[in-house]
């Protein structure tokens, strides 16, 4: 994406197409600056088409700031997108979900109040083959919630997923974060193993994934797959399979003002090794 600076980029493959969601820096931001969050879509993976801004945080009455990282996924023929916003009332961040008839909106707030209230940034939704939705989440820990059927109401409590070396890789230097884990989780599943991509050890980010048989671990380190690297010291991911590539979509400062405020999204394709392992990549930074 290259006319604005657009950060935390999250794909979603539907009827032939990519459908980008993103959200999006303010030109000139030296703190984060984020009032929307932006559509793009491509049925080539070379032409996009920007479809605007169909969701801000005006959208939410609880809403005060931050739009930061969010996902959409579709159920039924809606489209459910969930995103992080600082509570107005509190400061506090918590989760909300829109919704639309269509990928690229207008969405609109589906429950008029956060579905998570935690302080936790960050979701990540996945259906199961089983029909159960997850929604995952959270710096610095990691939680999910099983979404009921109607994906704006969840059963039992959020649970917080235990941050082990074997699972998420070992940190030195912070005796309060002893694993990799920071941010930015992506949740999937891939010829029935599940991959938990993410970012690792603020602040200058890179991307490690963990792999689990099951939906809710136990979880696996299997190392780096994008070291850090450029002007942005955060990075997040959004992982998919189209028309027979695979595809990392990921963030850095490279356009022209760009760093760790300004960033802008840009994506390899790249090919899973044999036993269903994620090749190290770098950066595309020019
Ligand atoms: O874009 C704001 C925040 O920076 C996101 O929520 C994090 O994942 C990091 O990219």
């Amino acid at each position: 994406m290259q006319h604005i600076y657009t950060a935390d980029p999250a794909p979603l493959v539907h009827n032939g197409r990519v459908y980008l969601y993103t959200g999006h820096d303010e030109d000139g931001s030296t703190s984060f600056v984020m009032n929307d969050w932006r559509v793009w879509s491509s049925a080539d993976m070379v032409n996009w088409t920007d479809h605007g801004s169909p969701l801000s945080l005006n959208t939410f009455s609880w809403a005060g700031a931050n739009a930061w990282a969010g996902q959409a996924v579709e159920r039924g023929g809606k489209f459910y997108w969930y995103v992080p916003a600082s509570v107005r009332a509190t400061g506090r961040f918590a989760i909300g979900v829109a919704v639309s008839d269509s990928p690229t909106g207008p969405f609109r707030d589906a429950l008029g109040h956060p579905l998570v209230e935690n302080s936790e940034i960050d979701p990540t939704v996945f259906i199961d083959d089983d029909g159960q939705a997850y929604l995952y989440y959270g710096n610095p820990n990691l939680w999910y919630v099983r979404l009921n059927a109607d994906m704006i109401s969840y059963s039992g409590s959020p649970t917080q997923i235990p941050l082990t070396t074997a699972g998420f890789g070992t940190r030195t230097g912070d005796a309060n974060r002893p694993t990799l884990y920071e941010e930015g989780p992506w949740f999937y599943k891939r010829n029935g193993l599940y991959y938990m991509v993410y970012a690792a050890k603020c602040c200058s980010e890179f991307i490690a994934y963990s792999t689990s048989p099951g939906p809710t671990g136990p979880w696996t380190y299997r190392g780096t797959i994008m070291p850090t690297q450029g002007s942005s010291f955060t990075n997040h991911v959004g992982v998919v399979d189209f028309n027979g590539g695979s595809y990392f979509f990921y963030h850095n400062g490279a356009l022209p003002g760009g760093g760790g405020f300004t960033r802008s999204v840009a994506v390899e394709k790249f090919s899973y090794n044999a036993d269903g392992t994620i090749p190290t990549m770098n950066m595309t930074t020019a």
